[in-house]
């Protein structure tokens, strides 16, 4: 069957390619399709988790999904993607996890997640397509736990404002396995084009701040997949946990010592109440090394976020480039989520003309982003063949390789 155009309007490709396949696939046209971005963060790297602000812009890079409800309760999906086994099973609170870092386990979440809070029990036919870069930081994972999210509240009839729908899903993506913060899932439904947002957490808030017009973000894969299944999950976890021992430790010392008159409720409290330098003092006295790194790198990071969002006010290019470079460095000796590759490339960027460069995400593997003005991208861009790609053989003609990012508008439904 052929798959035609019943709005009359502009399609994405990503819209043409999942009808195409849901038409074939299904006998039928689909009803609806979900849009939701991936997202690459600025800075404020490993502190969502412990609600502290970040700032990262939604990118043009998309999860799509074509769907149609069903009479039943069950949700059927495949990807475009042939790797990826069509999934299938019913919505009910408990949903049997597939085998780790399986995609099904992606789509799952999300739908155990809302008939745990709202009893939904209609399912949906679908065909997802996306062309976001995967296990490479920029949030393949939150793009479609979103984009089910958004499926299923729409056909269910539940009705979530932004920023409660972000927390949801922020609650939902755990079922995966990992223990993550909610900025993958909030810059992904209420980003705004043009725009980085800085987010806060508990309660959770989003303000937006124009990208300078001149500004340009370069992300770059290390070619280093991130399976967050494997290794990387169990790091991640690793350090949250390390981080927030530290937390206890300096806390119950502070306590102890009369500096604060009662438990603190986390980092943000901690910080407000005494300040960066005496927490990282007070800290450097009462822990062992290796916690010792994961709470400085914490508390600087946190300091660096409010400090970057000053900067690209002010449109400072190399001060936000500096940042940039000192976060990486945090994350590379004190967080210790760095890997050769990023480092490389790191250094390959900023050799390049880049005002700085920094790994995204959670590290391990995956993307470096970098900032450079408009009239420099080709010069860095060439720099980046020629220091990175080339030498490793590997091909600059993918569109996975790298790219400019474009700061877009978060998620949305397109009905038919
Ligand atoms: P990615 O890059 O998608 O693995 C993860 C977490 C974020 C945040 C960053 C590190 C999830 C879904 N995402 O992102 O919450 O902690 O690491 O800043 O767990």
């Amino acid at each position: 069957m052929n798959w035609t155009n019943p709005r009359q309007v502009d399609r994405s490709p990503l819209e043409l390619v999942s009808g195409e396949v849901f038409a074939k696939e299904f006998g039928v046209q689909p009803t609806h399709f979900a849009r939701a971005p991936g997202r690459v963060n600025l800075i404020g790297e490993h502190i969502d988790y412990h609600d502290l602000p970040v700032f990262p812009m939604a990118i043009q890079r998309e999860a799509y999904l074509a769907f149609r409800c069903r009479d039943d309760g069950f949700v059927r999906i495949r990807s475009v993607c042939e790797d990826f086994e069509e999934v299938e099973f019913e919505i009910v609170p408990g949903i049997t996890a597939s085998s780790p870092g399986h995609w099904g386990n992606y789509v799952k979440a999300p739908a155990d997640e809302l008939a745990r809070r709202f009893a939904i029990s209609r399912g949906f036919d679908g065909v997802l397509v996306s062309d976001i870069p995967i296990a490479a930081g920029l949030s393949s994972s939150s793009a479609l736990v979103n984009a089910v999210g958004l499926a299923l509240t729409h056909i269910n009839g539940v009705v979530l404002e932004t920023l409660p729908f972000a927390d949801v899903m922020a609650d939902a993506e755990r079922y995966t396995g990992t223990r993550g913060g909610g900025m993958d899932q909030a810059i992904s439904i209420g980003g705004h084009a043009h725009h980085a947002a800085q987010i806060e957490f508990s309660p959770l808030t989003m303000s937006h701040m124009l990208v300078p017009e001149r500004w340009r973000f370069i992300i770059a894969n290390s070619g280093v997949r991130v399976e967050k299944s494997g290794y990387a999950m169990g790091v991640y976890n690793a350090r949250r946990d390390e981080s927030e021992q530290a937390l206890r430790i300096v806390t119950n010392t502070a306590l102890d010592r009369g500096l604060i008159r009662s438990q603190v409720t986390g980092y943000k409290n901690l910080l407000e109440i005494l300040g960066e330098d005496i927490a990282i003092e007070m800290a450097e006295a009462v822990l062992e090394r290796t916690l010792f790194q994961r709470f400085r790198h914490v508390i600087t990071e946190a300091v660096r976020v409010g400090t970057a969002i000053d900067l690209m006010a002010r449109g400072d290019v190399q001060g936000f480039g500096w940042l940039m470079d000192a976060s990486h460095k945090s994350l590379r000796v004190d967080y210790e989520v760095s890997s050769v590759e990023l480092d490389e490339l790191v250094v390959v960027c900023r050799e390049a003309g880049a005002a700085g460069a920094r790994l995204t995400g959670a590290g391990f593997g995956g993307c470096v982003i970098m900032l450079t003005e408009q009239d420099k991208v080709d010069v860095v861009l060439e720099g980046l063949s020629r220091g990175y790609y080339g030498p490793r053989g590997m091909s600059t003609d993918t569109d996975q390789s790298h790219f400019v990012a474009r700061p877009s508008a978060g998620a949305s439904i397109i009905t038919l």
